[in-house]
């Protein structure tokens, strides 16, 4: 058994966790809905806001814990197509948290090989939004390691009917055939494409629901629910959900 980039020395919250995880049954893709941060501030008597930030620096720390252990693809849902309809204010706080990330973030991130990329709708973000996530993507697109993906105005059944009708039009102009259909093809219309589908779906916050995140992706991953709210949730919390997954993986593996 290899053992892990930093099993030895280091400090990190969790490393005595992440010493007793498998080495060989690395989830290759880790999704998170990193839920309740409006209600971890309220708790505190702070603005929600308060809460998305303290969140934002919490999306680095489970980075670094996930590129740790090996992990290729992180997806985090950071805003999803709904999230419009939230008071103006907090949506505008919200569009200048990639902003404030990259300048702070994205020297450790790229002295750590990550990549970034974005899952979800870029035309009706705003421009500087926009511009932070692309300065963000085009500066660690050489970079081989761990995938940073954020899920950023993303939608999943929109995101299916918008395949769907390429599917039919490319079946109008006769570039596929109806019957060649099979999941393979179809996931390639998808806006997750090429990414492999989630092995570890992470829910924070105590709600037991998909709500609408890559709901064709999930098909077979394995689910995590946690009461903790996103910015409490720590890298041995992380480590925590990888090894109920790893435990789960072994028993549908004795069967
Ligand atoms: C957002 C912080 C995390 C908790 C969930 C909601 C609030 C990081 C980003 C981000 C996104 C793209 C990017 C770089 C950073 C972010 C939004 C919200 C909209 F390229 N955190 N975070 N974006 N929250």
């Amino acid at each position: 058994m290899k053992p892990f980039k930093k099993w030895f020395g280091s400090k990190t919250e969790g490393a005595e966790i992440a010493a007793q995880l498998s080495s060989d049954n690395v989830p290759n893709h880790v999704a998170v809905i990193m839920d309740g941060n409006g209600r971890w501030a309220q708790k505190r008597g702070l603005p929600r806001v308060a809460g998305h930030h303290s969140g934002m620096k919490n999306v680095k720390k489970i980075t670094m814990a996930a590129n740790d252990i090996g992990v290729q693809v992180l997806t985090m849902y950071a805003f999803s197509t709904e999230n419009w309809k939230r008071p103006k204010e907090e949506v505008e706080y919200l569009m200048k948290l990639p902003l404030e990330f990259f300048p702070k973030e994205i020297e450790e991130l790229i002295a750590n090989n990550v990549q970034i990329r974005m899952t979800g709708w870029k035309e009706s973000l705003p421009d500087y939004t926009l511009k932070a996530i692309q300065d963000a993507i085009d500066q660690t697109k050489h970079n081989t390691g761990l995938i940073l993906n954020f899920a950023l105005n993303y939608g999943s059944r929109k995101e299916m009917l918008s395949g769907i009708q390429q599917l039919v039009r490319d079946a109008k102009d006769q570039k596929i055939n109806p019957e060649d259909i099979d999941d393979a093809m179809f996931s390639k219309y998808l806006l997750t494409d090429p990414l492999p589908d989630p092995d570890l779906l992470i829910r924070t916050s105590g709600e037991l629901r998909i709500s609408n995140f890559m709901l064709w992706q999930l098909a077979y991953s394995e689910l995590y629910f946690t009461e903790l709210c996103w910015p409490e949730f720590t890298e041995a919390h992380f480590y925590e959900a990888v090894k109920e997954y790893q435990r789960r993986a072994r028993r549908y593996g004795g069967l």
